[in-house]
Protein backbone atom coordinates (compact mmCIF):
# COMPACT_ATOMS: atom_id res chain seq x y z
CA UNK A 1 0.00 0.00 0.00
CA UNK A 2 1.61 3.73 -0.69
CA UNK A 3 2.33 5.50 2.18
CA UNK A 4 1.16 8.68 3.35
CA UNK A 5 2.93 10.33 6.36
CA UNK A 6 0.75 12.18 9.64
CA UNK A 7 2.09 14.44 11.99
CA UNK A 8 0.09 13.83 15.23
CA UNK A 9 1.71 16.34 17.17
CA UNK A 10 -0.99 16.32 19.91
CA UNK A 11 -2.83 13.11 20.98
CA UNK A 12 -5.40 14.54 18.86
CA UNK A 13 -9.08 13.26 17.37
CA UNK A 14 -7.87 12.58 14.04
CA UNK A 15 -8.82 8.84 14.00
CA UNK A 16 -11.42 10.10 11.05
CA UNK A 17 -8.55 11.29 8.61
CA UNK A 18 -6.94 8.00 9.74
CA UNK A 19 -10.06 6.27 8.16
CA UNK A 20 -10.48 8.55 5.15
CA UNK A 21 -6.71 8.10 4.05
CA UNK A 22 -7.17 4.09 4.90
CA UNK A 23 -10.41 4.27 2.70
CA UNK A 24 -9.12 5.36 -0.01
CA UNK A 25 -6.29 2.93 -0.41
CA UNK A 26 -3.16 4.23 1.63
CA UNK A 27 -1.37 3.44 4.73
CA UNK A 28 -0.86 6.15 7.39
CA UNK A 29 2.37 6.37 8.97
CA UNK A 30 2.86 8.35 12.09
CA UNK A 31 5.66 11.18 12.09
CA UNK A 32 6.97 10.86 15.95
CA UNK A 33 9.95 13.60 15.71
CA UNK A 34 10.92 16.11 13.40
CA UNK A 35 13.56 13.54 11.89
CA UNK A 36 10.57 11.55 10.64
CA UNK A 37 9.52 14.14 8.21
CA UNK A 38 12.51 13.76 6.15
CA UNK A 39 11.38 10.30 5.66
CA UNK A 40 7.83 11.35 4.57
CA UNK A 41 6.73 11.99 0.84
CA UNK A 42 3.51 13.00 1.06
CA UNK A 43 2.80 14.90 4.60
CA UNK A 44 -0.47 15.78 6.00
CA UNK A 45 -0.81 18.29 8.66
CA UNK A 46 -3.83 17.98 10.28
CA UNK A 47 -5.00 21.00 12.72
CA UNK A 48 -6.82 19.82 15.92
CA UNK A 49 -8.17 22.79 18.16
CA UNK A 50 -6.75 26.48 19.25
CA UNK A 51 -3.75 28.05 17.15
CA UNK A 52 -1.63 29.00 19.59
CA UNK A 53 -1.47 25.91 21.04
CA UNK A 54 -1.04 23.77 17.67
CA UNK A 55 2.20 26.57 16.81
CA UNK A 56 3.89 26.41 19.86
CA UNK A 57 3.68 22.50 20.16
CA UNK A 58 5.15 22.23 16.59
CA UNK A 59 7.56 24.91 17.50
CA UNK A 60 9.02 23.11 21.13
CA UNK A 61 8.75 19.94 19.49
CA UNK A 62 11.32 21.25 16.97
CA UNK A 63 8.85 20.36 13.84
CA UNK A 64 9.15 23.93 12.28
CA UNK A 65 12.05 24.13 10.25
CA UNK A 66 11.70 20.47 9.13
CA UNK A 67 7.46 21.04 8.01
CA UNK A 68 9.49 23.79 5.76
CA UNK A 69 12.34 22.21 4.59
CA UNK A 70 9.41 19.73 3.38
CA UNK A 71 7.39 22.20 1.65
CA UNK A 72 10.65 24.34 0.34
CA UNK A 73 12.21 20.47 -0.69
CA UNK A 74 8.77 20.89 -2.99
CA UNK A 75 7.29 17.42 -1.57
CA UNK A 76 3.41 17.44 -1.20
CA UNK A 77 2.24 18.96 1.67
CA UNK A 78 -1.38 19.07 2.76
CA UNK A 79 -2.88 21.36 5.99
CA UNK A 80 -6.30 20.61 7.13
CA UNK A 81 -8.24 22.96 9.30
CA UNK A 82 -5.60 24.27 11.72
CA UNK A 83 -3.08 22.60 9.45
CA UNK A 84 -4.25 25.58 7.19
CA UNK A 85 -3.85 28.32 9.56
CA UNK A 86 -0.62 27.43 10.59
CA UNK A 87 0.61 28.15 7.30
CA UNK A 88 -0.37 32.05 7.49
CA UNK A 89 1.73 34.36 9.42
CA UNK A 90 -0.31 34.29 12.50
CA UNK A 91 -4.05 34.55 14.12
CA UNK A 92 -5.76 37.21 16.55
CA UNK A 93 -6.65 33.74 17.96
CA UNK A 94 -3.01 34.22 19.59
CA UNK A 95 -1.46 37.18 18.40
CA UNK A 96 1.62 36.36 20.40
CA UNK A 97 2.43 33.13 18.49
CA UNK A 98 3.80 33.24 15.03
CA UNK A 99 2.57 31.20 11.98
CA UNK A 100 4.75 29.55 8.97
CA UNK A 101 4.26 32.40 7.33
CA UNK A 102 3.81 30.50 3.85
CA UNK A 103 0.77 32.37 2.92
CA UNK A 104 1.07 36.08 3.53
CA UNK A 105 -1.01 37.46 6.07
CA UNK A 106 -3.13 36.98 9.20
CA UNK A 107 -6.23 35.17 10.09
CA UNK A 108 -9.17 37.21 11.77
CA UNK A 109 -12.53 35.95 13.60
CA UNK A 110 -15.69 35.44 12.07
CA UNK A 111 -17.94 38.85 13.22
CA UNK A 112 -20.56 37.19 15.63
CA UNK A 113 -23.17 40.38 15.71
CA UNK A 114 -25.09 38.38 13.19
CA UNK A 115 -24.70 34.97 13.33
CA UNK A 116 -23.23 31.93 15.53
CA UNK A 117 -20.01 31.83 15.60
CA UNK A 118 -18.03 29.42 15.70
CA UNK A 119 -18.86 28.53 11.66
CA UNK A 120 -19.73 24.97 11.64
CA UNK A 121 -21.36 23.05 8.87
CA UNK A 122 -21.62 22.30 5.33
CA UNK A 123 -20.23 25.17 2.71
CA UNK A 124 -19.14 25.44 -0.47
CA UNK A 125 -15.47 25.58 -1.64
CA UNK A 126 -15.63 27.66 -4.88
CA UNK A 127 -12.81 28.32 -7.36
CA UNK A 128 -14.86 30.08 -9.71
CA UNK A 129 -14.03 27.39 -12.39
CA UNK A 130 -10.22 26.92 -11.73
CA UNK A 131 -9.06 23.14 -10.78
CA UNK A 132 -8.18 22.23 -7.71
CA UNK A 133 -7.55 18.90 -6.50
CA UNK A 134 -11.12 17.97 -7.93
CA UNK A 135 -13.11 20.59 -5.91
CA UNK A 136 -16.12 20.67 -7.34
CA UNK A 137 -18.80 24.26 -7.68
CA UNK A 138 -21.79 22.19 -6.34
CA UNK A 139 -20.26 20.27 -3.30
CA UNK A 140 -20.29 21.21 -0.46
CA UNK A 141 -18.02 20.57 2.34
CA UNK A 142 -17.63 20.39 6.13
CA UNK A 143 -16.27 23.82 8.12
CA UNK A 144 -15.72 24.23 11.85
CA UNK A 145 -14.21 27.16 12.69
CA UNK A 146 -13.79 30.89 14.51
CA UNK A 147 -10.92 32.48 12.97
CA UNK A 148 -10.79 32.66 9.11
CA UNK A 149 -8.82 34.50 6.65
CA UNK A 150 -11.38 37.14 5.09
CA UNK A 151 -10.94 36.72 1.25
CA UNK A 152 -9.78 39.83 -0.69
CA UNK A 153 -9.68 39.34 -4.42
CA UNK A 154 -6.08 39.67 -6.02
CA UNK A 155 -4.39 39.47 -2.59
CA UNK A 156 -3.13 35.67 -2.46
CA UNK A 157 -3.45 35.12 -6.39
CA UNK A 158 -0.59 37.71 -6.31
CA UNK A 159 1.49 35.55 -4.34
CA UNK A 160 0.58 32.50 -6.69
CA UNK A 161 -2.07 30.57 -4.89
CA UNK A 162 -5.24 29.39 -6.46
CA UNK A 163 -7.96 29.84 -3.57
CA UNK A 164 -11.57 28.02 -3.01
CA UNK A 165 -13.42 30.24 -1.11
CA UNK A 166 -16.43 30.30 0.79
CA UNK A 167 -19.29 32.93 2.50
CA UNK A 168 -20.75 32.66 5.84
CA UNK A 169 -23.04 35.86 6.35
CA UNK A 170 -21.79 38.57 4.42
CA UNK A 171 -18.03 37.23 4.96
CA UNK A 172 -16.53 35.61 2.11
CA UNK A 173 -13.28 33.67 3.61
CA UNK A 174 -10.68 31.41 2.07
CA UNK A 175 -11.73 27.60 2.43
CA UNK A 176 -8.81 26.15 0.03
CA UNK A 177 -5.25 27.40 -1.09
CA UNK A 178 -2.78 25.39 -3.21
CA UNK A 179 0.35 26.44 -4.97
CA UNK A 180 2.79 24.01 -6.34
CA UNK A 181 3.27 21.16 -3.60
CA UNK A 182 0.85 22.50 -1.32
CA UNK A 183 -2.69 22.50 -0.47
CA UNK A 184 -4.48 23.04 2.23
CA UNK A 185 -7.91 23.30 3.07
CA UNK A 186 -10.00 24.76 5.96
CA UNK A 187 -13.02 22.06 5.75
CA UNK A 188 -12.14 18.94 7.23
CA UNK A 189 -11.91 16.43 4.02
CA UNK A 190 -12.26 13.42 6.21
CA UNK A 191 -15.81 14.62 7.13
CA UNK A 192 -16.73 16.21 3.66
CA UNK A 193 -18.39 12.65 2.58
CA UNK A 194 -17.54 11.43 -0.56
CA UNK A 195 -16.64 15.77 -2.26
CA UNK A 196 -14.32 15.32 1.00
CA UNK A 197 -12.76 11.77 -0.33
CA UNK A 198 -12.42 13.08 -3.46
CA UNK A 199 -10.23 15.72 -3.03
CA UNK A 200 -8.54 13.95 -0.21
CA UNK A 201 -7.71 11.23 -3.14
CA UNK A 202 -6.54 14.28 -5.40
CA UNK A 203 -3.64 15.45 -3.29
CA UNK A 204 -3.02 11.77 -2.70
CA UNK A 205 -2.21 10.77 -6.14
CA UNK A 206 -0.35 13.63 -6.75
CA UNK A 207 -3.38 14.37 -9.78
CA UNK A 208 -4.61 18.11 -8.01
CA UNK A 209 -1.25 20.32 -8.05
CA UNK A 210 -1.36 19.01 -11.62
CA UNK A 211 -4.43 20.56 -12.72
CA UNK A 212 -3.39 24.06 -10.94
CA UNK A 213 -2.34 26.39 -13.53
CA UNK A 214 -0.71 29.56 -12.24
CA UNK A 215 -3.22 31.80 -11.71
CA UNK A 216 -4.00 35.22 -13.91
CA UNK A 217 -5.23 38.37 -12.37
CA UNK A 218 -7.86 39.47 -12.30
CA UNK A 219 -9.11 36.20 -10.85
CA UNK A 220 -12.13 36.67 -9.00
CA UNK A 221 -13.71 33.52 -7.62
CA UNK A 222 -16.48 36.00 -5.92
CA UNK A 223 -19.12 37.18 -7.63
CA UNK A 224 -20.29 40.32 -6.18
CA UNK A 225 -23.58 39.04 -4.50
CA UNK A 226 -21.76 35.83 -3.08
CA UNK A 227 -24.11 34.47 -1.09
CA UNK A 228 -24.11 32.62 2.01
CA UNK A 229 -23.34 29.02 1.33
CA UNK A 230 -23.66 27.45 4.98
CA UNK A 231 -26.18 24.57 4.12
CA UNK A 232 -29.31 23.90 6.24
CA UNK A 233 -28.04 21.04 8.87
CA UNK A 234 -30.00 18.32 9.25
CA UNK A 235 -28.80 15.64 12.16
CA UNK A 236 -29.90 11.94 12.22
CA UNK A 237 -29.43 10.87 16.53
CA UNK A 238 -29.25 7.75 17.85
CA UNK A 239 -30.70 7.06 21.29
CA UNK A 240 -28.47 3.80 22.08
CA UNK A 241 -28.99 1.35 25.26
CA UNK A 242 -28.21 -1.78 26.35
CA UNK A 243 -32.11 -3.76 26.50
CA UNK A 244 -32.81 -6.13 29.22
CA UNK A 245 -31.75 -9.12 27.02
CA UNK A 246 -27.90 -7.58 27.14
CA UNK A 247 -27.87 -6.46 23.60
CA UNK A 248 -26.99 -2.64 22.47
CA UNK A 249 -30.42 -1.61 20.63
CA UNK A 250 -31.17 2.05 18.88
CA UNK A 251 -34.23 2.84 21.57
CA UNK A 252 -36.91 6.06 21.10
CA UNK A 253 -39.18 7.19 23.75
CA UNK A 254 -41.91 9.59 24.34
CA UNK A 255 -41.19 12.04 26.56
CA UNK A 256 -38.02 10.09 27.43
CA UNK A 257 -40.01 6.81 28.19
CA UNK A 258 -38.52 4.61 25.75
CA UNK A 259 -40.46 1.17 27.27
CA UNK A 260 -43.03 -0.24 25.33
CA UNK A 261 -46.62 0.49 26.11
CA UNK A 262 -47.61 -3.14 26.83
CA UNK A 263 -47.13 -4.85 30.20
CA UNK A 264 -44.04 -6.79 29.13
CA UNK A 265 -42.74 -3.04 28.93
CA UNK A 266 -39.66 -4.10 27.27
CA UNK A 267 -36.90 -1.29 25.98
CA UNK A 268 -38.22 0.02 22.51
CA UNK A 269 -35.46 -1.42 20.07
CA UNK A 270 -35.45 -0.12 16.54
CA UNK A 271 -32.34 -1.34 15.36
CA UNK A 272 -28.34 -1.60 15.03
CA UNK A 273 -26.30 1.49 15.94
CA UNK A 274 -23.88 0.82 13.12
CA UNK A 275 -26.08 -0.08 10.61
CA UNK A 276 -28.59 2.62 11.34
CA UNK A 277 -25.38 5.07 11.23
CA UNK A 278 -25.06 3.63 7.48
CA UNK A 279 -28.27 3.75 6.33
CA UNK A 280 -28.28 7.82 7.60
CA UNK A 281 -25.13 8.33 5.81
CA UNK A 282 -26.51 7.37 2.64
CA UNK A 283 -29.17 8.73 3.01
CA UNK A 284 -27.46 12.05 3.42
CA UNK A 285 -27.48 13.09 7.06
CA UNK A 286 -24.72 16.28 7.73
CA UNK A 287 -24.06 14.32 10.95
CA UNK A 288 -24.69 11.80 13.14
CA UNK A 289 -24.95 11.58 17.18
CA UNK A 290 -25.06 8.81 19.29
CA UNK A 291 -26.01 9.31 22.73
CA UNK A 292 -25.10 6.61 25.56
CA UNK A 293 -29.06 6.96 27.22
CA UNK A 294 -28.07 5.50 30.76
CA UNK A 295 -24.27 5.59 31.28
CA UNK A 296 -24.88 7.67 33.90
CA UNK A 297 -26.12 4.57 35.83
CA UNK A 298 -22.71 2.56 34.40
CA UNK A 299 -19.24 3.53 34.85
CA UNK A 300 -18.86 4.75 31.23
CA UNK A 301 -15.80 3.35 31.11
CA UNK A 302 -16.63 0.12 31.29
CA UNK A 303 -19.26 0.80 28.59
CA UNK A 304 -16.74 -0.43 25.88
CA UNK A 305 -19.51 -1.38 23.20
CA UNK A 306 -20.29 2.43 22.49
CA UNK A 307 -16.59 2.93 21.94
CA UNK A 308 -16.84 -0.28 19.21
CA UNK A 309 -19.86 1.69 18.00
CA UNK A 310 -17.91 4.46 17.22
CA UNK A 311 -15.05 2.88 16.01
CA UNK A 312 -17.03 0.81 13.26
CA UNK A 313 -19.28 3.87 12.34
CA UNK A 314 -16.18 5.71 11.52
CA UNK A 315 -15.07 3.75 9.09
CA UNK A 316 -17.72 3.78 6.72
CA UNK A 317 -19.44 7.43 8.29
CA UNK A 318 -17.70 9.99 6.35
CA UNK A 319 -19.61 12.88 8.22
CA UNK A 320 -18.77 14.50 11.45
CA UNK A 321 -19.91 12.15 15.00
CA UNK A 322 -20.97 13.09 18.29
CA UNK A 323 -21.22 10.69 20.94
CA UNK A 324 -22.89 11.86 24.25
CA UNK A 325 -23.65 9.85 27.40
CA UNK A 326 -21.26 9.34 30.88
CA UNK A 327 -19.07 12.05 29.84
CA UNK A 328 -17.80 13.44 33.40
CA UNK A 329 -15.54 12.72 36.14
CA UNK A 330 -15.81 9.30 37.52
CA UNK A 331 -14.36 6.24 38.94
CA UNK A 332 -13.51 3.12 36.73
CA UNK A 333 -14.76 -0.87 38.24
CA UNK A 334 -11.54 -0.68 40.26
CA UNK A 335 -11.82 2.69 41.80
CA UNK A 336 -9.54 4.05 39.70
CA UNK A 337 -10.15 7.64 39.15
CA UNK A 338 -11.19 8.81 35.20
CA UNK A 339 -11.40 12.26 34.15
CA UNK A 340 -14.05 13.57 31.85
CA UNK A 341 -11.33 14.84 29.97
CA UNK A 342 -9.66 11.22 29.77
CA UNK A 343 -13.00 9.64 28.72
CA UNK A 344 -13.64 12.25 25.88
CA UNK A 345 -9.92 11.32 24.88
CA UNK A 346 -11.10 7.04 24.47
CA UNK A 347 -14.49 8.56 22.45
CA UNK A 348 -12.07 10.94 20.20
CA UNK A 349 -9.53 8.19 19.34
CA UNK A 350 -12.72 5.45 18.78
CA UNK A 351 -13.69 8.12 15.79
CA UNK A 352 -15.56 10.36 17.29
CA UNK A 353 -15.55 14.10 16.10
CA UNK A 354 -17.33 15.75 19.18
CA UNK A 355 -18.36 14.75 22.53
CA UNK A 356 -21.80 15.56 23.95
CA UNK A 357 -22.15 16.14 27.85
CA UNK A 358 -26.00 16.93 29.50
CA UNK A 359 -25.81 16.28 33.18
CA UNK A 360 -22.11 17.16 34.02
CA UNK A 361 -22.30 20.91 32.42
CA UNK A 362 -25.64 21.59 34.45
CA UNK A 363 -24.20 20.30 37.85
CA UNK A 364 -20.49 22.28 36.23
CA UNK A 365 -23.29 25.14 35.77
CA UNK A 366 -24.95 25.26 38.92
CA UNK A 367 -21.37 25.71 40.54
CA UNK A 368 -20.29 28.61 37.79
CA UNK A 369 -23.11 30.46 39.36
CA UNK A 370 -22.89 29.74 43.15
CA UNK A 371 -18.98 30.82 42.65
CA UNK A 372 -20.10 34.32 40.68
CA UNK A 373 -19.62 33.37 37.39
CA UNK A 374 -16.21 32.88 38.09
CA UNK A 375 -13.88 30.02 36.00
CA UNK A 376 -11.32 27.72 37.04
CA UNK A 377 -10.48 25.86 34.52
CA UNK A 378 -11.57 22.82 35.89
CA UNK A 379 -14.74 21.49 34.65
CA UNK A 380 -15.02 19.01 31.59
CA UNK A 381 -16.16 21.74 29.05
CA UNK A 382 -13.53 23.63 30.09
CA UNK A 383 -10.88 21.04 30.12
CA UNK A 384 -11.91 19.19 26.98
CA UNK A 385 -12.61 22.23 24.91
CA UNK A 386 -8.80 23.35 25.80
CA UNK A 387 -7.75 19.94 24.46
CA UNK A 388 -9.80 19.68 21.79
CA UNK A 389 -11.19 23.31 20.97
CA UNK A 390 -14.53 24.52 21.53
CA UNK A 391 -15.98 22.95 18.58
CA UNK A 392 -15.83 19.67 19.90
CA UNK A 393 -17.46 20.66 22.69
CA UNK A 394 -21.44 20.13 22.44
CA UNK A 395 -23.48 20.43 25.70
CA UNK A 396 -26.97 18.54 25.38
CA UNK A 397 -29.51 20.45 27.36
CA UNK A 398 -32.75 18.36 28.56
CA UNK A 399 -35.22 21.29 29.53
CA UNK A 400 -38.91 20.92 30.01
CA UNK A 401 -41.63 23.29 30.72
CA UNK A 402 -42.43 24.92 34.29
CA UNK A 403 -45.86 26.71 33.62
CA UNK A 404 -46.74 29.96 35.40
CA UNK A 405 -49.67 31.89 35.64
CA UNK A 406 -47.80 35.27 36.03
CA UNK A 407 -44.41 37.07 34.99
CA UNK A 408 -43.06 37.57 38.09
CA UNK A 409 -43.72 34.28 39.65
CA UNK A 410 -40.36 33.02 39.42
CA UNK A 411 -36.70 34.36 38.97
CA UNK A 412 -36.19 32.13 35.82
CA UNK A 413 -35.94 34.08 32.33
CA UNK A 414 -39.45 33.58 31.18
CA UNK A 415 -41.54 33.24 28.04
CA UNK A 416 -45.13 34.15 26.89
CA UNK A 417 -46.32 31.41 25.43
CA UNK A 418 -49.09 30.31 22.88
CA UNK A 419 -49.53 27.01 24.04
CA UNK A 420 -51.11 27.89 27.54
CA UNK A 421 -50.41 25.37 30.75
CA UNK A 422 -53.13 22.62 31.62
CA UNK A 423 -54.38 25.42 34.24
CA UNK A 424 -54.03 28.18 31.37
CA UNK A 425 -50.88 29.72 32.65
CA UNK A 426 -49.92 32.07 29.83
CA UNK A 427 -45.93 32.04 30.99
CA UNK A 428 -43.54 29.09 31.19
CA UNK A 429 -39.93 28.55 31.73
CA UNK A 430 -37.90 25.65 30.69
CA UNK A 431 -36.47 23.89 33.95
CA UNK A 432 -33.07 21.73 33.04
CA UNK A 433 -33.29 17.73 34.11
CA UNK A 434 -30.41 15.84 34.73
CA UNK A 435 -29.98 11.69 34.24
CA UNK A 436 -32.04 11.88 31.43
CA UNK A 437 -34.89 13.59 32.90
CA UNK A 438 -35.45 12.06 36.08
CA UNK A 439 -34.57 14.78 38.22
CA UNK A 440 -35.49 18.68 37.97
CA UNK A 441 -32.77 21.42 38.99
CA UNK A 442 -33.75 24.79 39.99
CA UNK A 443 -31.61 26.57 36.94
CA UNK A 444 -33.64 27.34 33.23
CA UNK A 445 -32.35 27.21 29.98
CA UNK A 446 -31.12 30.60 29.34
CA UNK A 447 -28.98 30.04 32.62
CA UNK A 448 -27.00 26.48 31.48
CA UNK A 449 -27.20 28.20 27.89
CA UNK A 450 -25.12 31.47 29.04
CA UNK A 451 -22.78 29.21 31.25
CA UNK A 452 -21.56 26.69 29.20
CA UNK A 453 -20.81 29.17 26.46
CA UNK A 454 -18.92 30.86 28.86
CA UNK A 455 -16.96 27.87 29.90
CA UNK A 456 -16.03 27.27 26.20
CA UNK A 457 -18.87 25.00 24.86
CA UNK A 458 -19.12 25.37 20.88
CA UNK A 459 -22.70 23.97 20.22
CA UNK A 460 -26.24 23.27 22.12
CA UNK A 461 -28.13 19.99 21.21
CA UNK A 462 -31.54 21.54 22.79
CA UNK A 463 -33.80 18.87 22.93
CA UNK A 464 -37.06 19.33 24.43
CA UNK A 465 -38.90 16.36 27.01
CA UNK A 466 -42.20 17.84 25.93
CA UNK A 467 -42.06 17.38 22.68
CA UNK A 468 -39.91 14.42 22.36
CA UNK A 469 -41.20 11.48 20.36
CA UNK A 470 -44.05 13.67 19.95
CA UNK A 471 -44.14 13.91 15.96
CA UNK A 472 -46.09 17.44 16.62
CA UNK A 473 -42.98 19.61 15.36
CA UNK A 474 -39.63 21.48 17.14
CA UNK A 475 -40.89 23.83 20.38
CA UNK A 476 -40.31 27.08 18.76
CA UNK A 477 -40.61 29.05 21.54
CA UNK A 478 -38.13 27.44 23.61
CA UNK A 479 -35.16 27.66 20.56
CA UNK A 480 -36.29 31.05 19.75
CA UNK A 481 -35.37 31.84 23.71
CA UNK A 482 -32.11 30.01 23.63
CA UNK A 483 -30.90 31.31 20.57
CA UNK A 484 -31.46 35.07 21.74
CA UNK A 485 -29.32 34.07 24.79
CA UNK A 486 -26.57 32.78 23.01
CA UNK A 487 -23.82 33.46 19.93
CA UNK A 488 -22.78 29.78 19.71
CA UNK A 489 -24.74 27.51 17.19
CA UNK A 490 -28.19 25.79 18.60
CA UNK A 491 -28.82 22.44 17.02
CA UNK A 492 -33.00 22.25 17.35
CA UNK A 493 -34.18 18.41 18.83
CA UNK A 494 -37.48 16.93 19.16
CA UNK A 495 -40.54 16.55 18.09
CA UNK A 496 -40.02 15.99 14.55
CA UNK A 497 -42.23 13.80 13.12
CA UNK A 498 -42.39 15.31 8.91
CA UNK A 499 -40.39 17.22 6.93
CA UNK A 500 -42.35 20.20 7.27
CA UNK A 501 -41.47 20.21 10.72
CA UNK A 502 -37.87 20.98 9.42
CA UNK A 503 -38.92 23.61 6.87
CA UNK A 504 -40.69 25.56 10.21
CA UNK A 505 -38.02 25.42 12.61
CA UNK A 506 -35.74 26.89 9.94
CA UNK A 507 -38.05 29.28 8.44
CA UNK A 508 -39.09 30.33 12.01
CA UNK A 509 -36.22 30.39 14.42
CA UNK A 510 -33.04 30.88 13.47
CA UNK A 511 -31.63 27.32 14.85
CA UNK A 512 -28.60 26.30 13.26
CA UNK A 513 -29.49 23.02 12.85
CA UNK A 514 -32.07 20.71 13.29
CA UNK A 515 -32.40 16.81 14.39
CA UNK A 516 -35.03 13.79 13.95
CA UNK A 517 -35.03 10.46 15.24
CA UNK A 518 -37.70 8.82 15.65
CA UNK A 519 -39.44 9.27 12.70
CA UNK A 520 -36.28 8.38 10.82
CA UNK A 521 -35.99 4.97 12.75
CA UNK A 522 -39.75 4.07 12.44
CA UNK A 523 -39.07 4.46 8.43
CA UNK A 524 -41.83 7.34 7.97
CA UNK A 525 -39.78 9.65 6.58
CA UNK A 526 -35.82 9.39 4.96
CA UNK A 527 -33.30 12.16 5.44
CA UNK A 528 -33.07 12.66 1.82
CA UNK A 529 -36.72 13.41 1.61
CA UNK A 530 -36.48 15.86 4.49
CA UNK A 531 -33.45 17.20 2.21
CA UNK A 532 -35.59 17.30 -0.65
CA UNK A 533 -38.44 18.79 0.76
CA UNK A 534 -35.95 22.02 2.01
CA UNK A 535 -34.45 22.62 -1.21
CA UNK A 536 -38.22 22.33 -2.77
CA UNK A 537 -39.33 25.09 -0.31
CA UNK A 538 -36.04 27.08 -1.42
CA UNK A 539 -33.55 26.43 1.55
CA UNK A 540 -29.96 25.34 0.60
CA UNK A 541 -28.98 21.67 1.47
CA UNK A 542 -25.97 19.56 0.94
CA UNK A 543 -27.20 16.81 -1.25
CA UNK A 544 -25.78 13.48 -1.21
CA UNK A 545 -23.10 12.65 -3.35
CA UNK A 546 -22.71 9.20 -4.80
O1 LIG B 1 -26.31 13.21 31.05
O2 LIG B 1 -24.12 13.50 29.94
O3 LIG B 1 -24.87 11.24 30.66
O4 LIG B 1 -25.92 12.39 28.74
C1 LIG B 1 -27.04 11.58 28.56
C2 LIG B 1 -27.61 11.92 27.22
O5 LIG B 1 -28.67 10.99 26.96
C3 LIG B 1 -28.20 13.31 27.16
O6 LIG B 1 -27.82 13.90 25.95
C4 LIG B 1 -29.71 13.09 27.17
O7 LIG B 1 -30.35 14.00 26.30
C5 LIG B 1 -29.84 11.69 26.61
N1 LIG B 1 -30.96 10.94 27.20
C6 LIG B 1 -31.02 10.46 28.45
N2 LIG B 1 -32.18 9.77 28.60
C7 LIG B 1 -32.84 9.82 27.45
C8 LIG B 1 -34.12 9.19 27.15
O8 LIG B 1 -34.69 9.36 26.08
N3 LIG B 1 -34.65 8.44 28.11
N4 LIG B 1 -32.42 10.84 25.29
C9 LIG B 1 -32.08 10.56 26.55
C10 LIG B 1 -32.55 12.04 24.83
C11 LIG B 1 -33.42 13.16 23.11
C12 LIG B 1 -32.99 13.35 21.74
C13 LIG B 1 -33.96 12.71 20.80
C14 LIG B 1 -34.74 13.88 20.32
C15 LIG B 1 -35.44 13.67 19.03
N5 LIG B 1 -33.04 11.91 23.59
O9 LIG B 1 -31.72 13.01 21.45
O10 LIG B 1 -33.28 11.98 19.93
O11 LIG B 1 -35.67 14.24 21.33
O12 LIG B 1 -36.44 12.74 19.13
P1 LIG B 1 -37.68 12.80 18.13
O13 LIG B 1 -37.19 13.41 16.86
O14 LIG B 1 -38.11 11.39 17.94
O15 LIG B 1 -38.72 13.62 18.83
P2 LIG B 1 -25.30 12.58 30.18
Amino acid sequence: MPKVHLLDYVAGNIRSLVNAVEKLGYEVDWIRSPEDVSRAEKLILPGVGHFGHCLSQLSQAGYLPAIQKHIDEGKPFMGVCVGLQALFEGSVEDPDVPGLGVVKGSLGRFDDSTKSVPHIGWNSASTAGQSMYDLRPDSKYYYVHTYRFPYVKGQLESQGWTVATGTYGTETFVGAVAKGNIYATQFHPEKSGVAGLRTLRAFLNGQGAKTLGSPSLPVDPVSSEAKDGLTRRVIACLDVRTNDQGDLVVTKGDQYDVREKNDARDVRNLGKPVEMAKKYYHDGADEVTFLNITSFRDCPIADLPMLEVLRQTSQTVFVPLTIGGGIRDTADTDGTKVSALEIATMYFKSGADKVSIGSDAVIAAEEYYSLGRKLFGNTAIEQISRAYGNQAVVVSVDPKRVYVPKLDATRHNIIETKFPGPRGEPYCWYACTIKGGRETRDMDVVELAQAVEAMGAGELLLNCIDKDGSNTGFDLELITQVKNAVKIPVIASSGAGNPGHFEEVFSKTTTDAALGAGMFHRAEYTVKQVKDYLKDKGLVVRQFEQ
